[in-house]
Order: C-alpha cells, then structure tokens, then sequence
C-alpha cells in the first residue's frame, strides 16, 4: 500500500499541464491559480456555458489566466452573441463561501464531520465499497450521476464502475429529465436521436411546443424562434399561460395530463380530412394502418371532455398543421414528466410521420433536453446503454466495446443496471448498502423526497461528490468528496441539436478540490485497476476513445480530429464521420427519410390513454403542477443562489401561483401565507394570485427544497420517469 501511494502522489504532482494542476495536494486559495498552459495570461478565451442544454458560447476574460468576467460569444453558432442572466453570471458559484475544499469524513455517532487529505479518503472509499462487495456481492452498491459533468468524466465513471470496479447498478438524473425522449425515439426511430438544428426554429412557418417554455427554460432558443423572419405562428399547449403561451399566436390551456387524447385528436381529424402524406408514410414508415384505425375509436366530444380543449379549437389546429409548408414539434418536461409520457412523446412523433414533417427544414419532432449534458450522459455515460448508444444485452456490441478498451470482454455486465427508482427501492429493501451521488442533488430533485432521505439515512455508506457542501445531499453524506466545477476543468458537452462543444479550465478550483476526472483517475489507481485505465489519462485522450466507440452508430464522431477542431469550428453536430466536412455548420437527421430502426423505417406506436394514478379529490381537489420559475434559477438552486445579481431577480420565499376565482372562494389574497399538502406533505409558501394557472390549479416553482415533499411516485412504465407535473393538493390559509 505504502509503495502505490508514493506511486500515485508522484504521480498526482506531476506537471503535465492545466489537468494536472488540480492535482497538487496541498490547500490553495482561489483566485491566486497558476496560468492554465496553453493561455496568454491577458488573454480571452472560449467555453460552452454549463447549465442549460441550449450549449451557448460564452467569451471568458482573464487576468494572470483566470477568468474574471463573461460575455457572451458574438461568433458562435447556437447564441450568435446573445447570453441568459445564467450565462453572464456563471462565475459567481465558484467563488461561494460553501464550496467543499477537501474531502470531509462524517463522524456517524457524532454527526460532526472532520477534514480528511485526499490519501485517507481515498483508501477509506475503496476499503468500504471493496468490503461491502465481498459481502454482499456487487449489487450492494450503487451510483447516481448526472447530465451536468463533461462527457469524459461520464464516460470514466461508468467504465470504472461497471468495468472496472464490477458493480452494476447505476442511473442519473438524465432519468428524472431526458429518459422518455430517449425511449421514445429509441423505438420510434431506432436510435435516440433528436433531429433538429436550431436553425429550425427560424426556418419553420408553425412551431407547436408542447409541455414546453422555453422563455423562461431555454431563452436563447426562444431568441431564436423569435429571429424567424417567416411570421410564423406559434402554438404552446401548457395547463398554464406561461411566457411562451402569452407569446404564443394560439394558446392549449390543456388539462394536465391529458396530452395523449389531444395529440390522438389532432391526429384523428388530419386522418379525417385526408391531410396526411401518404406517399412519405408509405416509403419510411411502418403501423400506420394500425395506427388510423386505433383513432377511429377516439370521439371528438370525448377528447374534449377530457382535455378542456373544443372540437373546434382543435379542428383549427389541425388546420394550421395542414396548411404549414414546414411545421416544428416541440417538446420539453410537460410531455416527458408524466404516467404515459412515452406514449405522449410519440404522439408528437406520429404527428410529425404522418404529415411529412420531418427531415426538411423548419420541421421535426423535437424533444429539447434539459441539462448542458443531458445529451452526453444519453449516449456515452454507459450507464442505460453502453458507450456509443451500444447495448448490454448484445454480444457484438460487448465484443466491439471490449476491444477498443483493450479490456476482458466478462468484465462487461451483461444485464441492464436497475433504473433510479428501483435503486431507491433497493435502498429501501437493504439491498444496497451504499450509494456514491455524483453531481445531482437527489434530495432535493426527487419526485416524493422526504422517502429517499429516509433510504439515504438507512445507508451504510453514503457518499456525495459535489461542489458544495451544503446541499441537501451532501448534509446527508457520510464522506463528501470535493468537486471542481464548470470552468475548472476541460472536456465536452452535447447540446439539444447534437452540438458538440468544448468547455476549458478558465479557474482554479479552490483548496483541494478536484475535478471529477481527476477523482475517476484517483480511484482507478487506489482500487487497483488504475493499468485498466492507463490510456484513460486525460480528457481529450478519453475523447479519442469515444470517438472510438461511436464509429459507425448514428451518433458518429470518429471525424472530429481533437479539441483543437470542435474549438475552430463552432462546435460540431452528430454525425461526423471521416468523410465529411463542414462547410455548412448546421446538420439535420433524416432528410433521406431512412431512419435507424433494422428496416430503415419509422414505427408508429401508441396506446390507450388512462387517467393519472392519482386526481384532485374531495380532500385535495386541486391539480399541483410544478416546473421552472424564472430563467435566473437552476433546479436547486447550489449554483444560482450564490450570484447576488440572480439572487435580486427571482423572488425569495417559496410561492405558489393560484387562479383568481379559487383565491376568492378560499378567501386568499396575494402575499398571503398558505400552506399547500398532498398525500405525502405539506409546505408553506406565498399565494401569488394570477390568471397564468387554470381554475382547479395551482403551480409550485421546482426551486425551493421544499416542493418534492409533496410530489407524487408516479412514473411512465416505458422510460422510469417520474411524473412530477401533475398531483392532487390542498390549500389553506396557514
Ligand atoms: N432557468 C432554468 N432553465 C432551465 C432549467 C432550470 O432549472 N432553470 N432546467 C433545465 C432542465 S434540466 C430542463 S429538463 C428544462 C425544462 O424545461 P421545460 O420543460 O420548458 O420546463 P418546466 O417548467 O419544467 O415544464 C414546462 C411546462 O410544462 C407544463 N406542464 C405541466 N403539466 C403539463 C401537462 O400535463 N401537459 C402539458 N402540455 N404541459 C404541462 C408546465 O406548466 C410548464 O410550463 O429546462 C432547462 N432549463
Ligand atoms: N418538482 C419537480 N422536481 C423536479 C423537476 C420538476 O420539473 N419538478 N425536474 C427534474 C429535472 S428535469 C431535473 S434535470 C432534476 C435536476 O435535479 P438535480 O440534478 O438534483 O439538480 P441540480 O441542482 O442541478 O444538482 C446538481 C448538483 O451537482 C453539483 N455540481 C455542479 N457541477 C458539478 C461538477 O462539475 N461536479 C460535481 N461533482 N458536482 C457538480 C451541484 O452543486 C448540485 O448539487 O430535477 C428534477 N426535479
Ligand atoms: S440559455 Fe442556457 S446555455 Fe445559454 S446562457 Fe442561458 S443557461 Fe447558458
Ligand atoms: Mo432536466
């Protein structure tokens, strides 16, 4: 032991440039860094923002080679200049008084915890996780991840795990956000792959978002479509009147919940009226036979009833799709949050097959993700599938894997990890005794959290590798692992249209903090199989292996040369094969109208809609939707909470908007203090009386710790999403 960990201290000294120099194991105070190599120290410099997945470029300028202020990059393709409160401000967090600056070990008994060096928790790590296998076996324990680290360290982490280590069960909070789009396409078109290039949203003469609101959750996007010079009309279907729906040309106050009935509705009268392709459903689709007489048992009067939306309104948005020349489907967390939400996801699909909107520009069936790296952790985090959008169950696909690695192919598993909800119930259940979150904030995110703490508080061993030390995870952790963020660290993230772009170390992380790469790299060697991850020695060496594993999938980047090229060329989209070029920066999916599946045709899939598990009642008769509150706010709220500029542009206090009319029966005034209580809970927080939520709703901004406790367990059979959009509650004067 002494031996390998003089090896890996001489090893973590080494200089070999801006990586490495996270890795000096003594405590350093931010902002007196040493000048990441390859930077001039007055020089300015570019990186993709790290929260939305809209992947903005943003200009960083340095003084003695750190950042000291952001712009937004005028040259850059997605953004072309323009930036949200979030961008402008993302240095702010790193500089926040409760950043983890070394590793912290909780003592159980006492509840106090003590600052440990990197050796000591290290070993500790490995020693526990190693004894809890041989224990109880390697489904014992578990990891929870993320759509917010750098594609390379995902990839790491889940090789390292699952190859490495030999543990199995691991998923991440791209299952509480992305894990319906991906499904859905999955089946629908072969492989999960959005199609579109954000330049659809100024080519397309109507845009229908569905669930979506881009104003506030993607407001560059949202620059975009109002950058189309097509006057095009826009039409939102969202239970409430959100900035989008009040800039809409039509807005849906649909019920929750019941998108399925309206999209079959749509779908049924373009049937009707025979507005549909058929010579494009006949050349690259399969099931639509199937599909039209399925809708045959559907009545306009009854889809109204259900969804609140008239048989004329709805024949007049059918129209609109029919007259369009080039129409976009757009959706976001209103359809992929939900109990029939893959179904939901692939009615937008069929809308867009039967029509023929798909493949050309200004069109598509358009899921928009959610985190920088949602995209990212969809195809390489080997987590759901395995490097590449590869599959676990197949033995080519394991042999492929196995020898690009240069790895034993029995080191691969075999079987499907458990999904985030089962490894909850496995927590429950005593099964597995210890769990490693890595950049998610689970007690706080998590549909019905009040529950996962109890399981967390059950854990033998409960790691969280995070930036902060004050999340509500980390408040839980037995050992907290101190994480460098975005900004301090190098690697690549995949945006919404599939853009590949680079993120650089522009700061120093404080004290001891690492970044996750670093921490992968650590505990590859203090595990002992660190010559299994030789080749794994940086993060652009680790690019080179993903483009490796995407040779010949759909998501293709074997033609991308390095860094050095994503850098020049304004990030660059999947596919990109070796013999491509770039002399059009946009790529779009599909325009050959062959699709992935093994007969090169798109499915129409569907089902019978059911109603929601649970409905407003006698006790809690009011629908409680939830969801993003202002475009100053990210989830919850580590980061954005710690800019004084964002803190004066979202209100303080929980609050929850209600109707007019439901205000006034229960004689509610704005401002006044409520309590709002489901099944599972309650809370407190300010009524905010407004006409942009519907009679019999109210909507709770997803930002305040709180608001989990009241959300319901309800998840899509398909994808393992939770349905946090849509419970029953109760409110009253506190
Ligand atoms: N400022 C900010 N931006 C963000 C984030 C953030 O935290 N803050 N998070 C990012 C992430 S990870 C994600 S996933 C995206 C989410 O982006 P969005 O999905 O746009 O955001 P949400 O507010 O969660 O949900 C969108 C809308 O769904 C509606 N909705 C609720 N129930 C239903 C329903 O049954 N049917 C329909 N049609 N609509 C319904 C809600 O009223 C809401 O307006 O935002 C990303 N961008
Ligand atoms: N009620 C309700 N709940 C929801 C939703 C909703 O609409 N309604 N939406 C859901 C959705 S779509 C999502 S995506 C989830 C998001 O839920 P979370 O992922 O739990 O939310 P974040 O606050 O983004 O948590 C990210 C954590 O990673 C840390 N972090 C940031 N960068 C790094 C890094 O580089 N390395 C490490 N190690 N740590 C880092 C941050 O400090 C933070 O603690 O919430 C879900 N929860
Ligand atoms: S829109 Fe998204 S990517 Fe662009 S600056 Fe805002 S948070 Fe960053
Ligand atoms: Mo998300």
């Amino acid at each position: 032991m002494k031996q390998l960990k003089e090896k890996v201290t001489r090893w973590i000294q080494q200089k070999d440039g801006p990586q490495t120099q996270d890795l000096v194991l003594r405590p350093g105070k931010f902002g007196l860094g040493q000048i990441p190599a390859r930077l001039e120290p007055d020089d300015t410099t570019t990186l993709i923002c790290g929260y939305c997945s809209t992947g903005c470029g943003l200009k960083a300028h340095l003084r003695k080679g750190e950042a000291i202020n952001l712009s937004a990059d005028p040259d850059y393709p997605v953004n072309l200049g323009m930036a949200c409160p979030k961008g402008w401000e993302a240095l702010a967090p790193l500089r926040a008084s409760d950043r983890a600056t070394t590793p912290l070990l909780r003592d159980k008994a006492s509840g106090r915890s003590e600052s440990i060096d990197w050796e000591r928790a290290l070993i500790l790590f490995c020693e526990r996780l190693k004894e809890l296998k041989r224990t109880y076996g390697p489904e014992s324990v578990a990891f929870l991840s993320t759509g917010q680290i750098v594609t390379e360290e995902m990839a790491f982490l889940g090789a390292l795990f699952k190859f490495g280590m030999g543990f199995l069960h691991c998923d991440s909070n791209t299952r509480q956000c992305m894990a319906t789009s991906h499904v859905a396409y999955k089946q629908s078109f072969g492989f999960d792959a959005p199609p579109y290039t954000y330049a659809d949203f100024e080519q397309s003469d109507v845009l229908i978002f569905v669930g979506s609101n881009p104003c506030i959750s993607h407001p560059i996007m949202w620059q975009r479509v109002t950058q189309n010079p097509r006057n095009p009309t826009i039409i939102v279907i969202d239970p409430r009147k959100t900035e989008t729906a009040m800039a809409a040309t039509v807005h849906l106050p649909i019920q929750p919940k019941s998108d399925l009935m309206l999209l079959y509705g749509l779908a049924k009268i373009l049937v009707e009226q025979g507005w549909i392709n058929r010579p494009y459903i006949r050349s690259h689709t399969e099931g639509f036979d199937q599909f039209a007489s399925f809708l045959e048992t559907f009545s306009l009067s009854g889809i109204a009833a259900t969804t609140g939306i008239s048989a004329a309104q709805l024949r007049r948005i059918a129209k609109l799709i029919h007259q369009g020349q080039r129409v976009s489907f757009w959706w976001t967390m209103g359809v992929n949050q939900g109990h029939e939400a893959t179904r939901t996801a692939q009615a937008i699909i069929n809308l867009a097959l039967m029509t023929g909107n798909i493949g050309r520009p200004g069109t598509g069936a358009n899921s928009i993700t959610g985190q920088c790296n949602a995209m990212g952790s969809r195809l390489f985090a080997n987590v759901t599938s395995m490097l590449g959008g590869h599959d676990f169950a197949s033995a080519k696909d394991r042999a492929k894997i196995a020898r690009l690695l240069q790895i034993d192919e029995s080191a691969i598993p075999t079987q499907h990890s458990w999904s985030y909800d089962r490894i909850i119930e496995g927590v429950k259940e005593g099964k597995i005794k210890a769990l490693w979150v890595i950049a998610t904030n689970s007690a706080h995110s998590w549909v019905n959290h009040d529950d996962l703490k109890r399981a967390f508080r059950k854990l033998d061993f409960l790691v969280v590798q995070d930036m902060f030390t004050t999340t509500e995870t980390a408040e839980l952790a037995d050992l907290i692992l101190p994480a460098a963020g975005w900004g301090e660290k190098d690697g690549t993230f995949i945006n919404s249209e599939r853009r590949i772009g680079l993120v650089k170390k522009v700061a120093r992380a404080p004290g001891l903090a690492l970044s996750d790469f670093k921490i992968f790299r650590l505990i590859a060697h203090y595990w002992g199989c660190g010559l299994q991850f030789s080749r794994w020695s940086s993060p652009e060496a680790v690019f080179e292996l993903l483009k490796g594993a995407s040779r010949g999938q759909p998501c293709d980047i074997s033609g991308i040369e390095s860094y050095a090229h994503l850098d020049r060329s304004g990030g660059i989209q999947w596919p990109y094969r070796p013999d491509e070029s770039l002399d059009n920066n946009e790529r779009r999916l599909f325009a050959n109208g062959k699709f992935f599946t093994s007969n090169q045709r798109a499915r129409f899939l569907f089902a019978k809609p059911v109603a929601p598990p649970e409905i407003p009642d006698a006790e809690f008769p009011l629908w409680l939707l939830s969801g993003r509150g202002t475009s100053s706010q990210w989830h919850t709220q580590s980061r954005t909470a710690k800019s004084d500029v964002l803190r004066k542009l979202y209100p303080e206090h929980p609050y929850v908007e209600l109707n007019p009319a439901d205000a006034k029966e229960l004689g509610i005034d704005s401002s006044d203090q409520i309590t709002v209580s489901t099944r599972r809970g309650s809370l407190s927080a300010l009524a905010f009386v407004a006409s942009t939520v519907g009679r019999g709703s109210i909507f709770l901004p997803m930002h305040y710790p709180e608001v989990n406790r009241l959300t319901a367990p309800v998840f899509d059979p398909h994808s393992g999403q939770p349905s946090y959009k849509a419970c029953a509650a109760r409110i009253e004067r506190a």
